[in-house]
């Protein structure tokens, strides 16, 4: 058991600090502010291969193993979770296509990604959120010629106002239900397709979310990914594989809120003496760094799983739930060290545990992940 980061990962880790640091921290809070995310900043964060971490080599992509890709991410949340919830949209977007699509969808898709575009990840709907299975969007085939008309309505689609490739999940049963559920490539331009209104968010707040919809969207049939009924397990199998990727946004959060509080419990003066010295403040601190440790340990664990090719579903959902729940805790630790100052716009805090809120709640509740747990231990 191996616990270090090799010489190439330390490398890419330090380069992507960098790149934090000169492009994502000094903007957070602008960035918050204006619910965007800085002009030039994805096509920067391209060129630095950022995009296609997860494309694999043989498509042009970097390829790169889930640790590295978790560590990547950590970083990223710890500039700004917003943009690492964009960044990040692009590995759960593609890994559908990656799952079940062909040769030709797997380097069309890729392709986007490669010269920096940005994809989007389309299951979720006004009525369709923890019932993924209840998706309304419906895929009419055309006997004639074989193309598939979609129509309805997405809710809360990250990077939907700035993707240039769409993974929509539509059902192709009238009647509905998890066997209708198929899995659609959809470029941008397709006439029909429209984005709707920008969500005003609580946090992630440069992270483009909107809604999106559909009239009459013809599709071709060599846009369908996977079978038609096999949407359902693409998508659970893409949730899989995404929600490492949730935690190590998450600890990244968490490790950033911490260094916040221990750099101001040291030089934050009261009675006399930097408040690092009160024991109350030290058991804070020292029970959040206990948390992001297991967290880290728990992302990188299930990451090592899932390169493995071993059955890793319930340690997703374990790590993006713990992971999660402490970054919530841990942020709202982080605003108490700092008292009237840390619940202040002017430091960063405030908006770490707004974003914080986030992880608990996409890319599947932390409910719905406890019930993943607990089905996989009990039944
Ligand atoms: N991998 C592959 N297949 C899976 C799977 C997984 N992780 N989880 C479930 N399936 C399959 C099952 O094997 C089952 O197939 P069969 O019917 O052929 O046996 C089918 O999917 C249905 O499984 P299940 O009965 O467990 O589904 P439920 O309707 O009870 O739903 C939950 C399961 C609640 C876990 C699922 O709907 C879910 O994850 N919801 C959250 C959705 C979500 O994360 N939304 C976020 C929006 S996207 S950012």
């Amino acid at each position: 058991m191996n616990f270090g980061l090799n010489e190439e990962q330390l490398e890419l880790q330090e380069m992507v600090r960098e790149f934090v640091a000169k492009e994502i921290t000094p903007f957070a809070g602008e960035m918050d502010e204006t619910n965007n995310a800085m002009p030039g900043l994805f096509e920067k964060a391209a060129e630095m291969g950022l995009l296609n971490v997860v494309v694999p080599e043989e498509y042009g992509g970097m390829g790169l193993d889930s640790i590295t890709v978790a560590m990547i991410y950590e970083e990223l949340g710890k500039g700004c979770a917003g943009i690492a919830t964009s960044i990040a949209a692009n590995s759960l977007a593609t890994a559908p296509v990656l799952i079940a699509g062909t040769d030709e969808q797997k380097q069309m898709y890729c392709d986007i990604l490669n010269k920096g575009g940005l994809a989007a990840f389309a299951l979720t709907e006004p009525g369709a959120g923890s019932d993924a299975g209840s998706v309304a969007t419906r895929a009419v085939k055309n006997k004639e010629d074989g193309t598939y008309t979609l129509n309805g309505t997405k809710a809360f689609i990250t990077n939907a106002g700035v993707a240039d490739v769409f993974l929509v999940f539509a059902n192709t049963r009238e009647s509905g239900g998890i066997r209708g559920l198929t899995a659609f490539i959809v470029p941008k331009d397709t006439p029909g397709f429209k984005v709707g209104k920008k969500e005003n968010k609580m946090g992630i707040r440069p992270s483009n979310t909107c809604e999106l919809i559909l009239q009459d969207v013809v599709i071709p049939e060599s846009n369908r990914v996977g079978r038609e009924g096999e949407g359902f397990r693409i998508a659970m199998k893409t949730l899989d594989s995404a929600r490492p990727f949730v935690g190590a946004v998450s600890v990244g959060i968490a490790q950033a809120a911490l260094d916040c509080a221990v750099q101001y419990a040291k030089e934050r003066k009261q009675f006399g003496q930097p408040i690092a010295s009160f024991q109350m403040i030290q058991g804070m601190i020292a029970d959040m760094a206990m948390k992001v440790e297991a967290a880290r340990l728990l992302v990188y664990k299930t990451c090592w799983m899932r390169d493995q090719g071993v059955d890793f579903s319930k340690e997703a959902a374990i790590a993006k739930c713990y992971a999660a729940d402490i970054a919530m805790e841990v942020t709202t630790d982080a605003v108490q060290v700092m008292g009237g100052y840390g619940y202040s716009r002017e430091y960063p805090v405030e908006k770490m545990m707004r974003d914080a809120k986030i992880m608990q709640i996409y890319e599947g509740t932390n409910q719905i992940q406890r019930l993943v747990i607990a089905n996989k231990i009990l039944y």
